[in-house]
């Protein structure tokens, strides 16, 4: 197959487990690229590490009420990505997870940095129409160019909304912007709730309803999980940690809310040389676990 052309298998796989392609509705792909970080880099190493994270947790979700054990995706390895090319590895990031859509599965990308979301959200709107973008990130990434260069993490929903209608998109937990993506987001009228608004005026019960407000334009959801809309005293393992974000029940309700409606998800900027404890790889794989639950639940 082609679209094979730019996957390395690794040494080790998601959980442990070998899964055949055609014997689950996920795979699994991991994009070890960070050469667009701009300070804590080392993404590079997230896929193998939550890998191995994911060996040793369980699989059974209290908030879906099955165990997934049996449910686990395709680990098929990792794109060959080509490091200081953001642009080329975006390109087979795209190339692959178009391959893997085609194939009928649902793909669980693992950056990397969020610059690899360029690719994978340009194949899922190519493949599947009526899509949505809800993008969990204490950052907007909305700059137009970082450091003059305009494929950098920074800039990553910059670069997706040329090929993605601004109505389509939400941001949830945002909490850093600098003026220029202020200005964008209103000029843009870019939704987003803040993770000021979900523990103040707000609330958790409004949040929930303005991410359902948002879905009813929508049929299908690209679900972009940025570790950094984490609180950093639970993910601080990331490339850039932001202070006041959400707890991991916040954001594990917010991914079973929306999982039905989810054909694809990347989890992205994990570091793990920052992340010594490995508590956000395990965070990251537990993501991906309740997110197979709550896409496989009947009760959704
Ligand atoms: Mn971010």
């Amino acid at each position: 197959m082609s679209w094979r052309l730019y996957v390395n298998k690794g040494a080790s796989s998601f959980a442990g487990v070998s899964v055949e392609i055609n014997e689950s509705e996920f795979v699994l792909i991991g994009v070890p690229f960070d050469s667009t970080s701009s300070f804590r880099s080392g993404s590079r190493f997230a896929p193998s590490t939550i890998r191995i994270a994911a060996q040793n947790l369980e699989t059974y979700s209290f908030r879906a009420g099955i165990d997934v054990e049996e449910l686990l995706p395709a680990d098929i390895g990792d794109v060959a990505v080509v490091h200081g090319d953001a642009l080329e590895t975006v390109r087979r990031v795209e190339r692959t997870v178009s391959g893997i859509l085609g194939e009928g599965k649902i793909p669980i990308v693992l950056g990397g940095d969020h610059t690899i979301s360029i690719g994978s959200v340009k194949a899922v709107s190519q493949r599947i129409s009526d899509i949505c973008l809800l993008v969990m990130d204490a950052h907007a990434d909305l700059r137009d160019e970082y450091l003059g260069y305009k494929f950098s993490h920074a800039c990553a929903l910059r670069r997706i909304l040329e090929f993605l209608d601004a109505d389509s998109v939400m941001i949830l937990g945002l909490r850093a912007v600098s003026n220029e993506e202020k200005n964008f987001i209103d000029m843009r009228r870019i939704n987003y709730v803040s993770s000021l608004d979900i523990r103040r005026s707000s609330g958790i019960r409004s949040f929930h309803t303005k991410i359902k407000n948002f879905l009813s334009t929508c049929s299908n959801v690209y679900l972009s999980l940025d570790m950094d809309v984490f609180d950093p005293s639970y993910a601080p393992g990331v490339q850039t940690p932001e202070p006041e974000g959400l707890t991991p029940t916040e954001v594990f309700d917010v991914i079973h809310g929306v999982g039905s409606m989810v054909t694809a998800i990347d989890i992205v900027e994990v570091s793990p040389p920052y992340d010594p404890s490995m508590i956000t790889s395990m965070l990251a794989a537990k993501a991906i676990i309740e997110f197979i639950a709550a896409k496989s639940s009947l009760t959704h």
